[in-house]
Parts: C-alpha cells; sequence; structure tokens
C-alpha cells in the first residue's frame, strides 16, 4: 500500500539519524524529502510544504541540540515542533459565555457539530442554547430539533419562517441568559453570494464571540479558497475538521488554518452526538505522518530538557497548582508504584501519608476528567473551589461530588508535603533531577 510506504520510508529515514553525533546534511535533507511525500498524500498544500521543509532544515542544520539530547532527538523535535506551528497549535476553547457561530459548505456537518458541542458545553456544566438559522435547506430544522432534544437543549428556531434573521434575532432574545449560545446556519454546494451576504448579516445581529469553520476531512485543496471567503466575509477563529473516522486524513484542513491563522478547535469522528474530540496536535500529526512514535520521542526529548528547566524556585515558594500536581502525578506514574518511587528519594524528614500513595492509573484517568470540567482559574488556584464549584465540576464531569473532593484532598496533602519541604532546596533540586533521569 501506498502509505504504509510512505510511512516506512519516513521510519527509515529518521533511523538514518539515529547514532549520528553531528547533524548530517545528507540525512537531514532524505528525511525532509520523505516527509514532504507523505504530507502531500494527506492531501497539505504543497506551499505549506514547502515553507515547512525550509524552516526543518535551517534549523536542523543551524542549531545546536540541547545538551543531553541526541541528533535523532534534536531533528525530530525541530520537526513536531514545525507541525504543530503549521497547525496554529490547538485552537482555544474556554468555558466563559459565549456566542459560536458555525459557518461552512453544504454538507460539511454543521448541523451534527452543533449537536455534539451543544453536548460537550452541556456535560461542562454550563447552559447551552441552540439557533436554527438554516432557513434554506428542508428539513434543516427537524434535523436539529432531533440532535437538541437527543441532548435535551432548547432550540429556537422555526419551520416556516424563511427570513434566517429573523430567527437568530428572536433566538439571540431568548437566549440572553444563556451561557452557551450556537448559531447553526445554511450551507450551500458552492461559495454563492447569497451564502455569504446572509452569514456577514447573521455575523452582525448576534455579534458572536466565535466563528468556526467546518471543514470535511476529505476535502482536500479547495479549503483553501473556502476558507478565505469565509474568513474574508466574517472573520474565522477556529476550524473544526469532520469525518475524521473516514479514511481521510485531513491534511486539505491545514490550508483552512494557515489561511484564517487560527487553529483547530475540534474533530468530528463520527456520526453520533458524542463523537466529538478536543483537537489534539499529537494525534493529528501521527496520523497525517503515519507513524505512531513521533510524540513519544518527542517527550523524551523534551524530559531532558525540563530537567534543567524545571522551575523548582516556584514549587518552592509554595506555588503548586493543580496542574502542576497532574504533570508530576503523570511522570511518576510512568515509572511505577509511587510508594516504590518516594522510596529511592533522598526526601529526609519528609512525611507523606499512606493514602498519598495510592494512586493508580485508573485513578488519574478520573482525575483528568474531572480537571477537564474545570476553569483555568480553577486549575490554578483550587483554594477558590467551593461547595457550589464542586457541584458544577462533579456535574460537568459525570463523577460523583466525592471525588472532586477526594482530588481536592489529594491536592493539599500534595501541597502541604511540598511546603514541609521548603528551605531544604538542596535536596529538592536533587530530587527533581533524578525524577528527570528516571524517566
Ligand atoms: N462519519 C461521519 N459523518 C459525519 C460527521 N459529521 C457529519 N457527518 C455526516 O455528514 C452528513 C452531513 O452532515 P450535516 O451536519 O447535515 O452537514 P451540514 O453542514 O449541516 O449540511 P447542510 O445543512 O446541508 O449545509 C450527515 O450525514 C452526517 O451524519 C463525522 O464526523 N463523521
Ligand atoms: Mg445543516
Amino acid at each position: 500500500m501506498v502509505l504504509d510506504s510512505l510511512s516506512s520510508s519516513l521510519k527509515d529515514a529518521v533511523k538514518k539519524l539515529a547514532g549520528k553525533t553531528v547533524v548530517d546534511r545528507a540525512a537531514v535533507e532524505e528525511l525532509v524529502r520523505s516527509l514532504q511525500r507523505a504530507l502531500i498524500q494527506a492531501d497539505v498544500n504543497v506551499k505549506l510544504v514547502m515553507q515547512l521543509s525550509q524552516s526543518i532544515k535551517q534549523r536542523a542544520l543551524e542549531e545546536e541540540p540541547p545538551r543531553g539530547m541526541s541528533v535523532r532527538e534534536h531533528v525530530l523535535r525541530i520537526v513536531y515542533q514545525e507541525l504543530v506551528t503549521l497547525m496554529g497549535g490547538a485552537g482555544k476553547v474556554d468555558l466563559a459565555p459565549q456566542t459560536i457561530l458555525m459557518a461552512g459548505l453544504q454538507g460539511s456537518g454543521k448541523t451534527t457539530t452543533t449537536g455534539k458541542l451543544a453536548r460537550y458545553f452541556k456535560r461542562k456544566g454550563l447552559k447551552v442554547g441552540v439557533i436554527c438559522a438554516d432557513t434554506f435547506r428542508p428539513g434543516a430544522y427537524q434535523q436539529l430539533a432531533t440532535l437538541c432534544e437527543k441532548v435535551d437543549v432548547p432550540l429556537v428556531g422555526r419551520p416556516d419562517e424563511d427570513d434566517a434573521l429573523k430567527i437568530v434575532r428572536e433566538g439571540m432574545k431568548h437566549f440572553e441568559d444563556t451561557e452557551i449560545v450556537i448559531i447553526d446556519t445554511q450551507g450551500r454546494h458552492a461559495l454563492e453570494d447569497e451564502l455569504i451576504e446572509e452569514i456577514v448579516n447573521i455575523n452582525e445581529i448576534a455579534r458572536p464571540d466565535h466563528r468556526w469553520l467546518v471543514i470535511d476531512a476529505a476535502l482536500g485543496q479547495q479549503a483553501k479558497e473556502q476558507a478565505r471567503r469565509f474568513n474574508d466575509a466574517i472573520g474565522i477563529d477556529g476550524v473544526l475538521i469532520t469525518k475524521m473516522d473516514g479514511t481521510a486524513k485531513g491534511g486539505g484542513a491545514l490550508s483552512a488554518v494557515s489561511e484564517t491563522k487560527s487553529g483547530i478547535v475540534f474533530i468530528g469522528a463520527g456520526e453520533t452526538v458524542d463523537d466529538l474530540e478536543r483537537f489534539d496536535p499529537d494525534g493529528f500529526i501521527s496520523r497525517l505522518l503515519g507513524m505512531g512514535d513521533l510524540k513519544a520521542l518527542v517527550e523524551r526529548a523534551e524530559e531532558v530538557i525540563s530537567e534543567d528547566e524545571m522551575d523548582v524556585n516556584a514549587i518552592l515558594r509554595g506555588k503548586f497548582t493543580l496542574r502542576d500536581m497532574y504533570k508530576q502525578l503523570e511522570a511518576v506514574n510512568k515509572m511505577g508504584p509511587l510508594k516504590q518511587v518516594m522510596s529511592m528519594l533522598p526526601m529526609g524528614g519528609m512525611q507523606i501519608p499512606d493514602d498519598a500513595y495510592d494512586v493508580t492509573s485508573t485513578k488519574m484517568e478520573r482525575y483528568k476528567v474531572i480537571m477537564d470540567s474545570m476553569t483555568p482559574a480553577e486549575l490554578d488556584d483550587p483554594q477558590i473551589i467551593s461547595g457550589p464549584r464542586v457541584q458544577r465540576i462533579s456535574q460537568g464531569s459525570g463523577v460523583p461530588p466525592e471525588d472532586v473532593r477526594e482530588l481536592l484532598k489529594y491536592y493539599r496533602i500534595m501541597q502541604r508535603a511540598l511546603k514541609g519541604m521548603r528551605g531544604n532546596k538542596f535536596s529538592m533540586q536533587r530530587m527533581m533531577k533524578r525524577f528527570g533521569k528516571m524517566q
């Protein structure tokens, strides 16, 4: 198969970098060539591929590999970073009250994705409302009504009205006190002036916080033109790729990202309301290149660096957030049972209660789900998580409130333990170094 041979030539090229002590121009060029083939095959725009190749070559040959990093890790890290830059990183999604306008051509998946997003935000404990502004396609209202019923979210729309602007005005008024408002719009089989004119008018009436473009993963090179038109008309600030459960790799959508200078916010991978994922650059890159181990390789390389960069001082000053805790748990979990790891460390007289050790990977998974339902402010400062917030987080993540409280209790135990270590900076630094080496 073509794709298999592509990814294997890429893997061969990566292998050739192993064991090298200096960055070898021929090896880098071979890697870049196989990368180009893989990306073009995945529908990425040729101009984008060329820009990417240029910056990879330049950086790989000019930058010094960081201390402790092998040539292969150095080059792969650059490849990876440049790919992430090409994708614009993950688009921003927050849980603040917001209005989202969905844009895209016929059949791209706007209506289905509207239902999925309604479910997503509702699960985060937010009040959601949907407006059906598609008065163009017969049956559009019914399709959305069925979806909204399924996810139990109110819908404003009228099957017998053909003025979409009127419905949007009504809907915005109706949902004045609703936290998340999503507006589904009409699509046409080609970019027509009426389509653009209507979405410009809807945009003026609704003044949405976000204007997201829905792109079918199979779209290929036309994605660029569509993105340009919608972007000129309303300013696109996020791209949603649908139908990633098919065979297409979604490379075309990268043109939409680059054209709009936005990022990918979500991926749709199936027809049901649950088939929505937050965009994850790692998974996307692996799929694009047809190779799965890039992330692991890059992670290993990053760890070498983070050993030098870990901000021990901030933690010692007491700035230990939920995010820090999660990162540490993740690192420790990779190394084996926590108790065993702790026993190897020079902890001095530090006392850690037995239940602090009791963090299994199942629990880690649950903690992750719970933390996904927290706002950035809560993650940075868990002190603010009061009773009603615990309720909201519990509802949003679908776990009982006791679990949320357990996570917070665990956090406090860890925080106290770390505070106890303050003033013992030397041993703390040594411990962190060992953490780095053991991973
Ligand atoms: N397999 C798969 N099918 C999808 C996905 N998203 C949407 N679809 C299907 O694609 C078709 C079109 O989806 P719609 O949501 O109706 O698209 P639309 O953009 O609203 O279309 P118009 O309203 O006609 O402009 C439907 O059959 C959906 O079930 C996805 O992520 N995976
Ligand atoms: Mg639709």
